[in-house]
């Protein structure tokens, strides 16, 4: 059923008042980023109705919630989203085409909001979707930055970053509610004062900073069940108007850095993926928003609850990695300071409310902050942190009497840092990795110690992500394919897709299924002419690696490849080679200076190679520039092969890679992450399996990694390669990837030379790399092994995943919204 609002002449005339009312001009007049505004608007105003339909039902039926706490929601672009939830696309589509508009214009027209570095800041929306879908009252809590992840732009080929100022326009589908404002205190101190009616000290936090956290609330949308959730996301304002009545008092100096501190607090995503940079201010924005969501979250239990000891029975909160890990602390600080509990009493509710996922094992992305810094900004939830810690310390000494080395590794507070990882696993009830070798990694290798001690808390939650997103509005072509086969019940049901699986050898259907990949392939070859002026033929292979740019990703093996290859067909004119084309998309973190030299690498090579007639066009480079969730909708639905080539063990899970599997891409890839759940659904003959396994790369690093210069001395193809990075190649300026070969070879390099193992790994990538080339010619075979990547993806929806975590940690309630 079609909401009333989308009949199309209502609708149409709900857009063309709101063209009126916001901008005094008529539909002809408006530009098109107008056009968007006003059709956002006639959508939220359905989305409100269902949003205060979604908070009568709950109110009524007073379900558990979940708090999902991130600092990251990479949300990417509501209003296709929402329009394919409410089941009113093609409505409007066709609408707006009346009206003589392109819906994918208007789509364009919104900003991506990019709250969110990468993997775990998409993984927190797609949980989101599949929460609201599946009828779980959910709040995402995070922080309404300013400007969101930059944009990426390349000048000479090098990477220049620019500010992402999403809010520029206003956002439509956002709400503000100064009406649940929340104080949030920095700095100051602890004054203790003994209360002799409780016979027992006070703790009074005094001459601190405070700032306003004001909420914006974002409406997230279920499929077709009425349900609207919640998404809050907090700005800092200065608690007073900075004004000469401060500087009267002799306040002066502090009015101006409470201002100072409400305008930076909030003002801009750390563009770090997988890595800690330790910097004050961020530790301040984890505060921030820690602090007003849990505020806000008790107030709300409080209205209609008067047992506060009883919270865990309606309240969850999920740590999304250790970012919000100062939760705990600040819940006990609430609970004591606040609502009067003692200390046992308020450990036993926070115990039962916290949980913890783990994303990463990358050593340079565990949060460990200074003692000194820490107490400084947050002097109370400190001296709570240590309380937490002289208690669980005693616990390891009982456990393990006389063992100092426990003691040393698992302790909170050690050595002048806090480690967030270990107050996360000490006070949460679960600890979760988010894919089955990840898991297992972290109960064998990293968490050892903890996983010993409290094995009970330990559990898997194997990644998801949303088809709604990722297929049904990403490539509605395979999407009505797939309707067309098998009915419409894989949007919320996704393991339906195995039906296709009696389609692997119909000649027909897998002609069917090339075909769209073919169009897919030629709407984003019209995406790369348009937006990087290269041309790209639709006939090669396309063969994609877009993600973070990370050392551990191995960008640099796939560029080494290009290279590799670039050089056989110049050596040998005459060779077979089919068509490929290679494509890239990355972000670097603007600090990070050698994964800034790898794309400035990967653009000379495309430079080079694009340039060279006499290899015939056989070989292209494309660098796709701001890779973002708004064009990998477009990517993942074009691509041929599916690059997901960490070195084993350093991929927790990757989001990436399920994405190409339900577009019908087979994976390239190591055994790492959940590329090893993927080949197991798909079978290893339908995917693209190389290189060294997580056991024998951690036995490597066990014993100090292994020797790339046999390699290199041993293989003339792979020096060469190395060689031309330094002798004018790719560059006239031969020191321009000097560190990047250095970081292969030299031994100086640290902690060792080639520490991802490229080297290593190369002749296994190339021998894999010519599989997918043998496979590729095979029209058939090709077909049928795309074909099944999309009929075995139906594991990979975060449908799948949330459903896990409601019935092993969270144990919520299904809610009733819409009525049938
Ligand atoms: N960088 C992992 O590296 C994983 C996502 C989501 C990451 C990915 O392999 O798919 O999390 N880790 O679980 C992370 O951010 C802080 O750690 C990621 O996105
Ligand atoms: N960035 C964007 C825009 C994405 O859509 C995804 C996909 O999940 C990621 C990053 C994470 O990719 P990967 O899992 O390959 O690291």
């Amino acid at each position: 059923m079609i909401d009333k609002q989308f009949e199309k002449e209502e609708f149409k005339k709900s857009v063309k008042e709101n063209v009126k009312f916001l901008y005094r001009k008529t539909l002809e007049e408006a530009t098109q980023e107008q056009i968007f505004q006003a059709v956002s608007y006639t959508v939220k105003d359905v989305i409100i109705d269902n949003w205060l339909k979604s908070q009568k039902a709950y109110e009524k039926q007073d379900p558990k919630i979940v708090y999902y706490m991130s600092m990251e929601f990479l949300m990417g672009r509501a209003l296709g989203n929402n329009l394919i939830n409410l089941g009113a696309y093609g409505e409007v589509k066709e609408a707006l085409e009346e009206l003589g508009l392109d819906i994918n214009c208007i789509e364009d027209q919104e900003p991506d909001p990019a709250l969110g570095n990468g993997g775990l800041g998409r993984l927190a929306a797609c949980f989101l979707d599949s929460l609201a879908t599946l009828n779980y009252c959910a709040y995402g809590c995070g922080i309404r930055y300013r400007y969101g992840m930059f944009k990426q732009e390349i000048r000479d080929g090098y990477q220049v970053e620019a500010p992402d100022n999403w809010l520029k326009n206003g956002y439509p589908f956002e709400l503000r509610r100064p009406e649940y404002a929340k104080e949030v205190h920095f700095g100051g101190y602890v004054r203790v004062e003994w209360d002799p009616v409780k016979n027992e000290n006070k703790f009074i936090h005094e001459g601190y900073q405070a700032v306003k956290a004001v909420p914006y609330d974002m409406p997230i949308t279920g499929y077709n069940n009425d349900v609207v959730n919640t998404l809050r996301i907090w700005d800092a304002e200065p608690i007073v108007d900075f004004n000469l009545d401060s500087f009267d008092k002799g306040d002066y100096h502090n009015a101006v850095e409470q201002e100072n501190l409400a305008r930076t607090i909030v003002e801009v995503l750390y563009p770090n993926d997988n890595h800690m940079a330790g910097k004050e201010l961020r530790l301040k924005q984890q505060y921030f928003f820690v602090s007003a969501s849990l505020q806000a979250a008790i107030a709300k239990y409080k209205k209609t609850h008067d047992d506060i000891t009883k919270l865990h029975e309606k309240v969850v909160f999920q740590m999304n990695d250790t970012h919000p890990t100062v939760a705990v602390a600040e819940l006990m600080r609430i609970l004591i300071d606040e609502e009067g509990l003692g200390w046992d009493q308020a450990w036993d509710i926070t115990t039962k409310c916290c949980a913890y996922t783990n994303h990463t094992i990358m050593s340079e992305a565990l949060e460990k902050w200074p003692i000194e810094l820490f107490s400084r900004l947050l002097p109370r939830v400190y001296q709570i942190i240590e309380e937490i810690n002289r208690r669980f310390i005693l616990e390891i000494q009982q456990k393990y009497p006389g063992n100092f080395e426990k003691v040393k590794k698992m302790a909170i507070i050690y050595d002048g840092q806090v480690k967030m990882a270990h107050l996360a696993i000490v006070a949460g009830y679960s600890v979760n990795g988010v894919a089955r070798l990840h898991t297992e990694i972290l109960k064998n290798q990293e968490l050892k110690d903890f996983y010993e001690m409290m094995p009970e808390k330990f559990n898997n939650k194997t990644n998801g992500i949303t088809q709604r997103r990722f297929l049904a509005h990403g490539n509605p072509l395979l999407a009505d394919w797939v309707t067309d086969k098998i009915g419409p019940d894989w949007i919320t049901d996704l393991s339906q897709l195995s039906k296709l699986k009696v389609y692997a050898d119909d000649e027909k259907a897998l002609q069917e299924f090339m075909t769209i990949k073919f169009k897919n392939k030629e709407r984003l070859a019209k995406y790369i002419l348009e937006h990087n002026g290269v041309e790209v033929d639709p006939h090669s292979i396309f063969d994609i690696q877009v993600k973070r740019l990370h050392e551990y990703k191995r960008q640099l093996l796939n560029i080494l490849h290009v290279i590799y290859l670039y050089n056989q067909i110049k050596a040998h004119p005459e060779m077979e080679f089919y068509p490929r084309t290679f494509i890239f998309g990355a972000k670097a973190s603007a600090a990070y200076a050698r994964a800034k030299k790898i794309i400035k690498l990967i653009n000379c090579v495309a430079d080079v190679v694009n340039n060279d007639a006499s290899i015939n066009g056989k070989l292209k480079v494309v660098f796709i520039e701001n890779y973002r969730v708004s064009n990998a909708e477009i990517i993942f639905a074009a691509a041929d092969v599916s690059e997901q080539i960490s070195t084993a063990s350093k991929e927790a899970s990757g989001t990436g890679n399920m994405k190409f599997m339900l577009n019908g891409a087979p994976t390239l890839g190591t055994m790492d992450g959940a590329n090893v759940e993927i080949v197991q659904e798909v079978g290893e003959e339908n995917a693209f399996i190389f290189g060294m396994s997580s056991d024998q790369i951690i036995n490597y690093e066990n014993n100090g990694g292994y020797d790339p210069d046999f390699i290199y001395n041993t293989d003339p193809e792979i020096r060469q390669v190395l060689m031309q990075l330094i002798n004018g190649t790719f560059s006239s300026d031969t020191e321009m990837f000097r560190d990047i070969y250095n970081s292969l070879l030299d031994k100086r390099n640290m902690p060792r030379p080639d520490q991802y193992f490229i080297l290593g790994d190369f002749r296994s990538y190339a021998e894999a790399q010519k599989r997918v080339e043998e496979a590729y010619k095979d029209e058939k075979r090709w077909a049928k092994m795309a074909l099944l990547n999309t009929a075995c993806s139906g594991k990979f929806t975060s449908d799948r995943t949330i459903q896990e975590y409601v019935d092993d940690i969270w144990h919520l309630d299904k809610v009733v919204v819409k009525e049938n």
